[in-house]
């Protein structure tokens, strides 16, 4: 399965920094089987299976699920791929995440995408959203920033050491951001 993996991305930033958004356009000019955690997460919730309501008290509180069953998820979507190239978006979220996938998987993210929001704009763009989403309300939008600075920013630290991590400035139009975003893929072989 590894021999299979020729490229991965992990697209990393808060809740609302615009990491969905941006992954669509990357799909569109460089080719990435998009994985969303949160949205398989949304998935499994949909399709009532076994850990459905686990994941939806979780996602409302603004924690994190199990790495074992997000990571479950992600490699049967990486497993049933003919693509080879993918962003993984919104994982992993804790140093726990980190280190499961690297085990589980065996592999690491070539290059990690860090979308920089500043929380106000965050706050903003979550709270128009309104598309249903059960976090997106105050009480756990505030779970999630908490969550997201405490757990998540070390993994992103951690890449930053490791040289692997590309900071964008996430204000600004979706076009000026992805402006950005284009040089790193454009500057690397995939
Ligand atoms: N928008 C986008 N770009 C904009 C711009 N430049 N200017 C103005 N508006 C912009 O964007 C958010 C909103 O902003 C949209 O309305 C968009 O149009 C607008 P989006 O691209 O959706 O941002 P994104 O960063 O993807 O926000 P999202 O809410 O998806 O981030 P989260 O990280 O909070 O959500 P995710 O779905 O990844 O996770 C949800 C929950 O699932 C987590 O809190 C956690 O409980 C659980 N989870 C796990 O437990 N484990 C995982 O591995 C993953 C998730
Ligand atoms: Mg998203």
């Amino acid at each position: 399965f590894k021999d299979r993996i020729s490229f991965i991305t992990f697209v990393l930033g808060g809740p609302g920094s615009g990491k969905g958004t941006q992954c669509e356009k990357i799909v569109e000019t460089f080719g990435f089987k998009h994985l969303s955690a949160g949205d398989l997460l949304r998935r499994e919730i949909a399709s009532k299976s076994e850990y459905g309501s686990m994941i939806l008290n979780t996602i409302k509180d603004g924690r994190i699920v199990p790495s074992e069953v997000t990571i479950k998820l992600i490699q049967k979507e990486m497993e049933s791929s003919d693509n080879k190239k993918f962003l993984i978006d919104g994982f992993p979220r804790c140093e726990e995440n980190r280190i499961a996938f690297e085990q589980i998987i065996g592999a690491e993210p070539n290059i990690v995408l860090f979308f920089d929001c500043p929380v106000e704009e965050m706050v903003k763009r979550l709270l128009n959203r309104n598309q249903g989403r059960v976090d997106d309300n105050m009480d756990t939008i505030k779970k999630r920033l908490e969550v997201f600075e405490e757990l998540n920013l070390p993994v992103v630290n951690y890449y930053a050491e490791k040289g692997k991590l590309h900071k964008i400035c996430a204000l600004g139009t979706e076009d000026e951001i992805f402006e950005q975003v284009w040089p790193v893929f454009a500057a690397c072989k995939q």
